[in-house]
């Protein structure tokens, strides 16, 4: 009997070897990097409004055993309007002008807020107004600084008063 014991418990670390690299593998699965994203929101739009802006929190946790890593927002994929840009507010001659921001880099560890006067993705061509209240699902496209189709992170974005406040979460 003990004999036996013996005899099995290669067998038993084996098991747990392969244990632990399937547990290891899913692990980095789950934690490969990528961004999160909160409080994701748009203002309601009256019915001749054909823009509008979403808003939100964007955080690069940067996995500690991956060293982290810097990534960027590369693009917006919606259904809800004809196109959606990545913009930026910038000041021109004494002017607030929005312009197309290319891309939205989020260093590893740091955060990036889309906000009012600041940043946002702006929807040009709203198939239908923004109704407070409700809320829309919208993609955006995540690279790496190599490859723009590092991946991709659905968002659903609430939609607020005019001028409200965020939600939560
Ligand atoms: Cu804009």
């Amino acid at each position: 009997m003990i004999l036996a014991l013996f005899e099995k418990r290669p067998v038993l670390f084996a098991w747990l070897a392969l244990i632990f690299m399937v547990a290891s593998i899913s692990a980095f699965a789950q934690e490969s990097p990528t961004l999160h994203v909160k409080k994701a929101y748009a203002f309601a739009t009256a019915p001749t409004q054909k823009n509008g802006a979403v808003f939100m929190t964007i955080e690069n946790p940067g996995i500690e055993h991956l060293s982290g890593r810097d990534l960027a927002v590369t693009g917006v994929q919606t259904d809800i309007a004809d196109r959606a840009e990545l913009h930026i507010m910038s000041m021109d001659n004494g002017v607030m002008m929005m312009r197309e921001a290319g891309q939205y880099s989020v260093p590893a560890g740091e955060t990036l807020t889309l906000e009012p006067m600041g940043r946002h993705i702006m929807l040009f061509g709203l198939k239908d107004p923004l109704k407070a209240g409700e809320s829309f699902p919208l993609t955006l496209l995540i690279g790496d600084g190599f490859s723009h189709g590092y991946g991709q992170i659905p968002v659903e974005i609430q939609i607020v008063p005019p001028g409200g406040e965020p939600p939560a979460e």
